[in-house]
Order: C-alpha cells, then structure tokens, then sequence
C-alpha cells in the first residue's frame, strides 16, 4: 500500500526526494509529557512494553508531538533475550536487570529457540494496531538489537563500564561465543520476519555496544551475524546502527544493508568518501546540541544538513536525551522540514 509520505523509504531505496526525512531516536519516551504521565499511570515499564494498546499509544504520541517522518515502535531490544529463556526486569532510574545471566558455555542449553508468534505476540499486535492508526501517512520502523549487543545483555545481566564480562567471554570461550551469537541470529531473524509480515516497512538493528569491541574482534563477532541478518530479510530496507564502531563503516559498505546510522563521534565527509554512495546514512547531530538555545539548534541542524547532502536521514548520533528541552526537539524536526536540496 502507498504511503501518503514515504520519504524515509525513498531515501533507504535511493530514489530521490525533495527534502531529507527526519526522526529522532528515542522519540517515544521521557522527553514528551504524555509520556511521563502515562508512565506514572502504568506502574513499570514492561507493563507499557506488553500491553499492545499501550504500545501503539506510545508509539503514536511523537507522530502528533513533533510531526516527525516516521514513527519508531515502541519497544525493547530486550524483549528478545527474554523470549530466549532470560527475562528482565527494568529498575527504575537503574536500567534493565537480568536475574540469570550466561555465565559458562553450559548455560546455553538452558535457552530456547524462539517462535515469535508465540512468545513476542504483544509486539506483533502492537505493529498491527499502530498499522492501523497510522493509516498509511508514514512508515513504520520495526528493530532488534544486533547479536553482539543482546549478547552483552545475557552475559552481563546490565550495562556495564568495562563490558570486561562479555569480552572475557568471548576470549575464554570462542568457540561457545559464536554459538550464542548463532542463536540470537536466528531468533532475531524470526522475529523481524514477524513484525514484517505485521506491518513495519523498515527495519534497524541497533549495535549500540559495536564500540566496546576492538575492529578485529568486531569482525569476527558482530559483522558476520549482522551480515547474516541482512542476508536474511529482503522483504523491507535495512538501517545498521553500529554505535562507536567508526572502524567498521567499510564493512557495512559492503554488506547486503541499505542505509548505515552514523553517531556524532563520525565525521561526515570522511564517512562519504568510505562509503562512496554504497549506502543512505542517517545520523548523526550530537544529542547535547538541542541543549543549546535555539538559534544554534536551527544552525547546527541546518550545518549537518549541508554535510551530508543527498541520501542522508536525519537523526541524532543516539537515542535523545529525557532531559532535553521538548522546543529544541521541535526547532530539529522543524529545521529539517524546512530545508530543500537545491539543484546540485
Ligand atoms: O520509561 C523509561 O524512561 C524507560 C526508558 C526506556 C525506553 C523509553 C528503556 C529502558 N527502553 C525504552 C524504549 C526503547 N528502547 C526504544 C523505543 C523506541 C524509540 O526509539 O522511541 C528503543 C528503540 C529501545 C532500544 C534499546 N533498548 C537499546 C538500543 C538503542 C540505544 O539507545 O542504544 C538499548 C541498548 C536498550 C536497553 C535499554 N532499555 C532501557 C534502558 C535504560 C536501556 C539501556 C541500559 C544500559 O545502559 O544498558
């Protein structure tokens, strides 16, 4: 079905548009008073995460905030270590908490393949709902966390400084290291082809550890099952967000994506002549910009927009932060709104 916007799309097909669309990771979350006040209703964000309606309310409420071009679901990467056979618990102002956690290659025997159908249902039956109020304005993003980074998860059982548990890991225990990433491949496959087939028209994989691991050890443990992903779904274009991992721009060229996600630490020019028009990107203002008045909002948005030129998404280089001044977040989506690539 045509979407009435479909700017997103077009720019992850390479097709051309009149403007760049504009998202914000995070937009569903504590920057929008609806938000907080739902939340302070729900008790516990799972709560929000497993109730389908909620789901596609929250989802929904950047959509009428800030008018951005796509809305994102809202969700967790999360969600699927938990279907695998460790669930969490999301600590308030901590994050999230696994009770049991891998700990030695034995432990995998106690995870489960995942049938999303069966153990991911409230999410499909958000997607379905979102679907449905959006009506075909604007497309919807479905995501998962990429191998490496739900591996961290269920090794670490939290964020970490160091991440020295799931690197020690993946020295001491090759071999049981490839195996789990194997098998979070193929759960996150099954899942993403489920909330295709429920209505998300693109889909982005967020390594947001990818910068913990040095290039050779990105190499071996996260671009192959990434790549493998990739591989996998050809049914919706793919957004690859490898947070901190400056070194694998190359790679990610050369692998069956369509648009790289750029954080601010990424310099744009540099990243162009890597990526030689191989992919879309999107990216990458540093979130800490909209703390600024809105003068240098409006100019730093409008500097990045010149930078990247054609086939660029805008974005922030990560998830906004709660804190952030909900009129600056207007002043960036508005910004890009306004902006118009000349004939070049
Ligand atoms: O109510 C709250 O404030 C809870 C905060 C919150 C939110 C709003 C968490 C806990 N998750 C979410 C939603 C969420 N998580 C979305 C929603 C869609 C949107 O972008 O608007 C998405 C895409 C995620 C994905 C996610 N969860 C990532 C990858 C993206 C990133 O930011 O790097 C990661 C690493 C998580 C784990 C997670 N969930 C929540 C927290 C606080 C964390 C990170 C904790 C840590 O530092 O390890």
């Amino acid at each position: 079905m045509a979407l009435s916007n479909d700017l997103l799309l077009r720019v992850a097909n390479r097709q051309s548009v009149e403007r760049p669309p504009v998202w914000l990771m995070r937009q569903a979350g504590r920057i929008l008073p609806e938000y907080r006040a739902l939340r302070e209703k729900v008790q516990g964000f799972k709560n929000l995460v497993e109730n389908p309606e909620l789901v596609c309310e929250v989802t929904l409420q950047p959509v009428r905030a800030l008018g951005v071009d796509a809305a994102i679901l809202f969700s967790d990467i999360l969600v699927v270590p938990e279907a695998m056979g460790l669930p969490y618990q999301m600590v308030e102002s901590k994050g999230p908490w696994f009770e049991n956690t891998i700990d030695s290659p034995s432990d995998l025997s106690n995870l489960q393949i995942v049938d999303p159908e069966a153990s991911l249902g409230f999410v499909l039956d958000g997607v379905k709902l979102i679907k449905g109020e959006l009506n075909d304005s604007i497309p919807l993003i479905g995501f998962a966390g990429a191998p490496w980074t739900i591996f961290v998860y269920m090794v670490e059982g939290r964020g970490s400084k160091t991440f020295s548990k799931a690197k020690a890991f993946l020295y001491r225990h090759p071999e049981a290291s490839h195996k789990l990433l194997s098998m979070i491949t193929e759960a996150t496959i099954a899942y993403l082809k489920a909330q295709i087939k429920a209505g998300v028209n693109l889909i982005q994989l967020f390594d947001s550890w990818a910068g913990i691991l040095s290039p050779e050890q990105y190499a071996l443990f996260s671009m192959p099952y990434i790549s493998r992903i990739c591989n996998a779904i050809d049914e919706v274009p793919k957004t690859v967000f490898p947070k901190g991992a400056f070194f694998a721009r190359q790679a990610l060229s050369e692998i069956n994506c369509n648009v790289i996600g750029l954080d601010w630490n990424m310099d744009i020019a540099e990243t162009k002549q890597i990526v030689n028009g191989r992919k879309a990107l999107q990216g990458n203002l540093d979130p800490c910009v909209l703390y600024a008045e809105a003068s240098v909002v409006k100019s730093e948005t409008l500097k990045m927009l010149r930078a990247f030129g054609k086939d660029h998404i805008a974005n922030l280089g990560h998830g906004v932060y709660p804190d952030t001044p909900l009129d600056n977040v207007k002043c960036f989506v508005d910004t890009v709104k306004e902006f118009a690539y000349t004939g070049e």
